[in-house]
């Protein structure tokens, strides 16, 4: 379904970097399928992407990789993140994390892939060096997970999508493993380019107009990025939506890869200036990099 044709001044609210793909299968150095869908985060001045990596075997692993200006990223040669044995939700990978930074701490929730489904695993780490898993936190079928950025009345808050289900929901907690009072939040839209379903993207962006979600949108098998805004003090309160997409695939590398026409955001890092770097995963094949500003973004999610 075609998105809303966008005024000329929003033409190029997100520009594609033009070194897209910034990290691709060439820039691991062991074999594997498939990069892509990076968590997001800067840490001591540096860049560092969260990244699933799919192996010879499709079974996914996260990966750090590392850069000192956002575009150049170097991928170890070794994972930092891997299923765990002792885990049976995590049999067939760990997928699609989102990074929060609370205090001193990194949390990520991350898609736990098995044959009971995706559910949904936390973990926590200051530098990635040590990983401490929190456990399951929400049992399958549901993925998309992202933990905002502050607790709310004492409370930290988690948006998630039950894979049941097609709609955004909320959950809260008092000690980040028990998990309750969910509720749906944000609904595909009819006659839209998410209008089949729709799931979080990059961790919320605190902006003077609300919470600032970038989230993805399914309509005839394409998935595109959108924006949204959510209360401040209220997080289940949805203020705004685009009607109309800010990315879409249409580059080569959007359109053709593992599964084509995917545009799927797992991280967005805003700079001091208020820049904004939106990595995405394009085609579930390889990592892409789309600039623009948290100005642009929230005009956006008003407007259009
Ligand atoms: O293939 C596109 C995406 O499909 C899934 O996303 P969702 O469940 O929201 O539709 C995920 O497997 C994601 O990793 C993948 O990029």
């Amino acid at each position: 379904m075609p998105s809303k044709v966008l005024p000329k001044e929003l033409e190029g609210i997100v520009e594609r970097h033009e070194r897209n793909p910034i990290i691709s299968i060439k820039d691991v150095p062991f074999a594997c399928e498939n990069i892509y869908n990076a968590g997001a985060i800067k840490l001591n001045g540096k860049y560092a992407l969260l990244v699933r990596v799919e192996d010879t075997q499709r079974k996914s692993h996260l990966a750090l990789a590392t850069s000192d200006n956002g575009v150049d990223f170097t991928v170890p040669k070794s994972y930092v993140f891997s299923p765990s044995h002792l885990e049976p939700c995590e049999r067939y990978g760990v997928e699609d994390p989102r990074i929060t930074r609370i205090g001193k701490k990194l949390y990520f929730p991350y898609t736990a892939n098995s044959s009971q489904g995706p559910a949904v695993g936390l973990a926590v780490t200051t530098n990635f060096k040590e990983i401490k898993r929190l456990g399951i936190i929400l049992t399958p079928a549901d993925k998309d997970a992202v933990l905002l950025p502050e607790k709310i009345d004492d409370e930290y808050v988690l948006y998630h999508r039950p894979s049941s289900n097609r709609s955004i929901w909320i959950c809260y907690s008092k000690d980040l493993i028990y998990w309750g009072r969910n509720k749906p939040v944000m609904a595909p839209a009819s006659g839209s380019w998410d209008s089949e379903k729709v799931g979080c993207g990059a961790v919320p962006i605190k902006t003077e107009s609300g919470w600032l979600h970038i989230y993805h949108g399914i309509s005839g098998n394409v998935y595109r990025l959108g924006v949204a805004l959510f209360d401040l003090e209220h997080p289940s309160k949805l203020i705004r939506r685009s009607k109309s997409c800010i990315l879409a695939p249409q580059k080569d590398y959007e359109r053709q890869g593992g599964v084509n026409n995917v545009v799927f955001t797992c991280g967005a890092i805003v700079e001091d200036n208020r820049d904004v770097k939106l990595y995405y995963g394009a085609a579930d094949t390889c990592i892409c990099l789309a600039n623009t500003t948290l100005d642009k973004l929230v005009e956006f999610a008003k407007k259009y």
